[in-house]
């Protein structure tokens, strides 16, 4: 697994990068592991609209961030309003998946949705955790 971390103090905006896929939790009151839902396609961030948005769902988006379990589905934008198009609406993860892509939606922008409808998560992890993990990350790649 390739993971690389950015933090953009000025908009509080946490994002990580993992192989295949993109995905970054933002918003108002967002954390590294809690925060609106954005993913990234053809160049440009997108929300996630919060129809058929549930536990499985984030477990998903938990699991790809590398975040712990979903303890939270948020809806109605908790998190604030995107400001990009809204990419994904209808969401139906199993909860098994390792990673969004492979969760069954309606189509890349296809939606009846507005950012008023932002889906969010909240995951157990913390930034302690995760830094953690990332220290040990590098740590096994330098012994290799
Ligand atoms: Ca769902
Ligand atoms: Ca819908």
């Amino acid at each position: 697994m390739v993971l690389f971390l950015s933090f953009q103090p000025i908009n509080n905006v946490f994002v990580f990068f993992l192989v295949g896929s993109l995905i970054r939790l933002a918003g108002s009151g967002s954390t590294l592991c809690s925060g609106r839902v954005e993913v990234y396609h053809s160049g440009a961030w997108g929300t996630v609209c919060d129809d058929s948005w549930d536990l499985n769902d984030a477990k998903v988006v938990c699991r790809q961030l590398e975040c712990g379990e979903a303890l939270g589905a948020t809806g109605n934008a908790a998190f604030g309003e995107g400001t990009g198009e809204i990419f994904l609406d209808d969401l139906a993860c199993s909860g098994n998946e390792g990673s969004f892509n492979e969760c069954q939606h309606n189509g890349f922008k296809k939606h009846n949705c507005q950012h008023s409808e932002d889906a969010g998560v909240i995951c157990s992890s913390n930034y302690l955790l995760l830094y953690s993990v990332i220290i040990k990350f590098i740590k096994s790649k330098q012994y290799h």
